[in-house]
């Protein structure tokens, strides 16, 4: 039996993946800031198929206590799901909160690259595998996606030159790029405003965090000499638009 380590597994693209992983025979580990979520979800899927560690993943420290401590059950992780992050806030950069950005900066890339490199000796021991979230956000700028984009597009690239470096090793290095999906991200995004949320997905059919579960899922589960490198997904609904032209 495998194990896959979730980060940000108390919502959306994180839950997903933790029902999906499990339910498809996989240990899972679960972390996240929000004890009673991860409590609900092994008291739901067993304490056999669940461990919940709760840490802020911008915590060394914390995480180091909960990771050290696995049981040994969970203890080898075969796959590391690198998902814990957010946006906040639309502003254009002139007018944006310096600690928005310092925020998404430190969960986004800093604290996804120490649990990397964490990680990396046990997943080339296991000929493991790394999925990472991405997002469209890291090719397309949007206004108002500014230092967001610009946090995705070290992850894509950070996942790309992974694969680099791991060459020979065994381990598979996957950038998941999704559109719209509706979940927390968007409440979040703004504030704790719901309202925002909705009308942003309203009458998209927005992708759900279980659809891109499946493929993290998929990927994972790949056969070991195939590896996915990059996926960009969106709604039918989201496209492309055009350029945005100033005129004096
Ligand atoms: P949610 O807001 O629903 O979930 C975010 C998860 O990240 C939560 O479980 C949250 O846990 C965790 N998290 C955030 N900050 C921290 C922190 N400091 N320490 C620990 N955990 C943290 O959003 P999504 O499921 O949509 O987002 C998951 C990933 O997918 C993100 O990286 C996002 O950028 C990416 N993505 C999302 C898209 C979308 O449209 N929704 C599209 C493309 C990519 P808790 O608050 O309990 O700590
Ligand atoms: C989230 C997708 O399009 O809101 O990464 O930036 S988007």
């Amino acid at each position: 039996m495998k194990t896959v380590l979730v980060t940000g597994a108390t919502s959306g693209i994180g839950v997903g993946c933790v029902r999906a992983f499990a339910g498809a025979g996989w240990r899972v580990i679960g972390t996240g800031r929000r004890a009673e979520r991860l409590k609900a979800l092994q008291e739901d899927l067993g304490k056999d198929a669940f461990f919940p560690c709760v840490f802020d993943v911008r915590d060394e420290v914390a995480r180091d206590v909960a990771l050290d401590g696995l049981p040994e059950a969970f203890a080898n992780i075969d796959c590391l799901v690198n998902n814990a992050g957010l946006a906040l806030g639309m502003d254009l950069a002139q007018d944006a909160d310096l600690e928005d950005w310092r925020t998404m900066i430190d969960t986004n890339v800093t604290a996804l690259v120490s649990l990397t490199h964490k990680l990396l000796p046990g997943l080339i021991a296991r000929k493991g595998a790394i999925v990472m979230l991405s997002s469209v956000a890291a090719t397309y700028p949007y206004t108002g996606g500014n230092v967001y984009g610009g946090t995705k597009a070290f992850v894509r690239q950070f996942a790309l030159g992974l694969r680099s470096d791991l060459s020979g090793t065994g381990v598979r290095v996957t950038s998941i790029e999704p559109g719209m999906v509706e979940t927390e991200f968007t409440t979040v995004r703004n504030g704790g405003d719901q309202a925002a949320s909705d009308e942003l997905y309203a009458g998209v059919n927005p992708l759900t965090g279980h659809d891109i579960a499946e493929m993290v899922l998929w990927v994972a589960n790949l056969p070991p000499h195939v590896n996915i490198n990059a996926m960009e997904v969106m709604p039918v609904n989201q496209s492309f638009a055009g350029f945005k032209v100033a005129r004096d």
